[in-house]
């Protein structure tokens, strides 16, 4: 499957970027180290959707950070983006592979530990996992599972992890100490002060607690 850097892992939030724009806080996270950003935005319409992937793809091919797109193959497909990474209520990861072929990144949600035993992960390139925390940027999230619950799913695959829902500078390198890869932060990083600073303080916790996990 297509190998990914989880490390830090941005998932951008329109509200939550205010003035300064997706795009802005997008080129401050590239500057600042992210290793993959998604562009969801549930609510855009679709037309808007293509612009914006193409934008961003554009302005992360020259820091050769992947940009996924959210749910939606059409707009991914569309605007030759990297990937695309579907919820459980999206589409089936067989039809969302079928569509992108086999060198696009696919990602998956996980919610809860059974979700483990609904798709075909062979498919899959890598795993959301969460909300560990419960966080006020995803109003329809599912109930969180805390770091315990983390730690159950990531013993039970091989997949790569990145752990999703109030993960901070703060509880990162716990993320890490539970299995996970990397951390995917919205507003951590879209309502910072310094989005490009707290990147780079994000990616130098997850380098640090990856090494002392090794
Ligand atoms: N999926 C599960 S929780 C979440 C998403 C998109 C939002 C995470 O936002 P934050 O601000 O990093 O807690
Ligand atoms: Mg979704």
């Amino acid at each position: 499957m297509n190998a990914v850097d989880l490390s830090v892992y941005l998932v951008t939030d329109r509200g939550l970027s205010g003035v300064r724009g997706v795009r802005d806080v997008v080129l401050a996270a590239a500057r600042g180290g992210a290793t993959m950003v998604q562009l969801r935005d549930p609510e855009a319409k679709t037309r808007t959707l293509v612009v914006e992937a193409r934008a961003l793809a554009g302005l992360l091919r020259p820091h050769r950070i992947p940009l996924i797109v959210n749910d939606r193959v059409d707009v991914a497909l569309a605007a030759d983006a990297d990937g695309v990474h579907v919820g459980q209520s999206d589409m089936d990861v067989r039809d969302a592979r079928a569509l992108i072929g086999p060198d696009r990144i696919l990602g998956l949600s996980i919610t809860e530990e059974t979700d483990l035993d609904r798709s075909d992960l062979t498919l899959v390139d890598y795993l959301g996992v969460g909300p560990v925390f419960a966080t006020p940027t995803k109003v329809d999230a599912a109930p969180p599972m805390g770091m315990a619950g983390l730690k159950r799913i990531a013993a039970r695959t091989g997949l790569p992890i990145v752990a999703i829902g109030g993960l901070h500078a703060g509880n990162a390198a716990d993320a890490i100490a539970a299995g996970a890869a990397g951390v995917s932060v919205v507003s951590a990083i879209c309502a910072a002060p310094d989005p490009e600073l707290a990147t780079r303080e994000l990616a130098e916790i997850v380098r640090a607690a990856r090494a002392g996990r090794a």
